[in-house]
């Protein structure tokens, strides 16, 4: 087993089992004029850490490990849509709405694309999920399953919402899951430190936290 210099204490796993979960870098979320910011957020926050999500993608692409992407986004019929979803807030434009990057968080549209930066390799997995979190109405779980998944390392957008929900179910499913901390952003501080701490708080009750460098550095000496 190898080994990361985690927190709460050190992530040892078997390098067969393991995978890159990167959440929902999406132009809706980094880019002016999409959803992110038509709620009224500082998108500036996501656009500082797309290096950092770069360079553990690409970390686990050249150690031959998966990499799966996800998109928060939702079918041109809004069929996927709960009207409490598409109703929530006091955005500019709602979800399904023509922005100025296409019909807003809608598969298909310019701003619902990943970031040219970060843009899934062909072959690569890439889960479109019209919920916070990535199991839900997706085949996820089935994806993990094929691939003999068992321990996650994450990271994207944000913290608190689609990354840490996706991370909770994950937990509760069985996986273990590490979260590479400024590879993960929020658009409010407080929840990105709130969110790292419950995480780790009670002896990893979601799981880790390490960073880029460490998790990278652990999967090299592996
Ligand atoms: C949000 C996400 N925050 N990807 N989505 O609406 O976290």
């Amino acid at each position: 087993m190898a080994e990361i210099p985690a927190a709460p204490f050190p992530f040892t796993f078997d390098p067969k089992s393991m995978a890159l979960v990167v959440i929902d870098m999406q132009r809706d979320f980094a880019e002016p004029g999409g959803f992110g910011a038509s709620l009224g957020n500082d998108v500036s926050r996501v656009q500082k850490i797309v290096p950092t999500v770069k360079k553990l993608i690409e970390g686990f692409r050249a150690a031959g490990l998966p990499v799966i992407h996800t998109m928060e986004c939702h079918r041109p019929d809004l069929s996927d849509l709960p009207p409490a979803k598409r109703d929530r807030g006091n955005p500019t434009i709602r979800i399904g709405d023509e922005g100025p990057m296409g019909r807003v968080l809608i598969a298909g549209e310019p701003g619902t694309a990943i970031l040219e930066e970060l843009a899934p390799l062909p072959g690569e997995i890439v889960i479109e999920k019209p919920g916070k979190g990535a199991f839900y109405a997706t085949p996820f779980g089935d994806e993990l399953k094929r691939l003999g998944a068992q321990q996650l390392v994450f990271a994207g957008v944000t913290t608190e919402v689609c990354v840490q929900t996706t991370m909770r179910e994950a937990n509760d499913r069985g996986y273990e899951c590490l979260l590479a901390e400024d590879a993960t952003e929020s658009y409010f501080p407080e929840f990105k430190a709130a969110a790292l701490a419950m995480i780790r708080a009670q002896g990893a009750i979601v799981g880790w936290t390490a960073t880029t460098d460490e998790v990278l550095q652990g999967i090299a000496d592996a």
